[in-house]
């Protein structure tokens, strides 16, 4: 009798999976590099519920994480094409196809989070996000990557004299390239997902990143030295596939953006809980963290970075707007 009546659970469980999957006449196909659970991947994955739930089912999201689809810089590509919807990406691997995502992606641009928000929220937010449209995207949302640091299998890097001649890889970003060169190390290009064994294998010294990331890549377990320079504030950013996009109603279309700008709050609140737990976890393994690092040196080093890419009068613009924000 039991097993009976546990049996007809699972067979009305399996037709309730059966008409939900049924009734989404459309899947988004999100993308994400970091694993299940990722504050990230657990915020597209909010916004898809939303979404499901304001159109009856009619539209989902799928998010594939763990770079299921690729690496970022391809699938950018394959969302620019139409084969990918939904992409979350951090803003550096954008900085070589649309100059604007360079502003809020430089050194030191943003002095704490909080500035970070209030420009990202405001009026220099939306031109960014706006700037999308003409590269085969749809901006809708920005998320928090913290703030990213050096690591490094090495020593502990104590002053920006320890880094000269050191390896470091960065996101695929000509930016990123001459922001370490400036710091006087050298800068290896490379996709996340080959990060861990390169360090490993000695190609690198290091990387840099924030506790999240540093902690759920493993790259922790390969280079312990962690030095909070906090070099880069960069946001993250959820685009759509203008091909996708322009397949909605008009109504559906509101749905999404709505959606996305109310998943930004779910975000934040799962990053800062992510943050404080990867440090946790990343310090009781072991890893050595230098806090206690005069980051003027590093400031100063950075202006040729800002003369070779601030040129424009559009971007000298906007990041004296930036400076301005209180
Ligand atoms: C993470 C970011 C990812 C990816 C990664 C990287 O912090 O969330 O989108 O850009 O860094 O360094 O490639």
């Amino acid at each position: 009798m039991r097993l009976m009546k546990s049996l007809t659970g699972m067979l009305l469980a399996t037709a309730a999976m059966v008409m939900t999957a049924n009734a989404c006449e459309t899947t988004l196909k999100s993308s994400d590099t970091h694993p299940d659970g990722y504050p990230t991947v657990e915020a597209v994955e909010a916004m898809g519920k939303m979404i499901e739930e304001r159109t009856d089912g009619r539209l989902c999201v799928e998010v594939y994480h763990s770079a299921q689809l690729g690496e970022e810089k391809d699938t950018i590509e394959q969302t620019q094409f139409g084969a990918i919807d939904l992409n979350r990406v951090s803003l550096g691997p954008f900085n070589n196809i649309i100059e604007e995502t360079q502003v809020p992606s430089l050194p030191y641009i943003f002095r704490s989070v909080d500035h970070m928000h209030k420009v990202m929220d405001g009026e220099i937010g939306q031109e960014i996000l706006d700037a999308f449209k003409e590269h085969d995207l749809v901006g809708l949302a920005f998320y928090d990557g913290g703030s990213r640091s050096f690591y490094n299998s090495e020593k502990p890097i104590k002053s920006m004299e320890d880094l000269k001649g050191m390896k470091f890889r960065v996101m695929q970003s000509d930016m990123f390239v001459d922001m370490v060169s400036a710091l006087g190390a050298n800068a290896t290009p490379l996709p996340y997902g080959e990060v861990y064994s390169s360090i490993q294998t000695g190609v690198i010294d290091g990387a840099e990143n924030n506790w999240p990331s540093y902690d759920t890549s493993g790259h922790y377990e390969v280079a312990k030295y962690y030095t909070l320079d906090q070099h880069l504030i960069v946001p993250e950013v959820l685009v759509m596939s203008k091909k996708s996009w322009d397949k909605l109603s008009a109504e559906d279309q509101e749905v999404v953006r709505q959606a996305a700008r109310e998943s930004v709050p779910v975000m934040r609140e799962l990053w800062v809980a992510q943050e404080k737990k990867s440090e946790d976890k990343v310090r009781a393994a072991g890893s050595e963290i230098v806090t206690d690092i005069d980051k003027t040196p590093f400031i100063e080093a950075m202006k040729p970075v800002y003369e070779k890419y601030v040129k424009s009068d559009k971007l000298k613009d906007m990041v004296a707007r930036i400076q301005a924000t209180e």
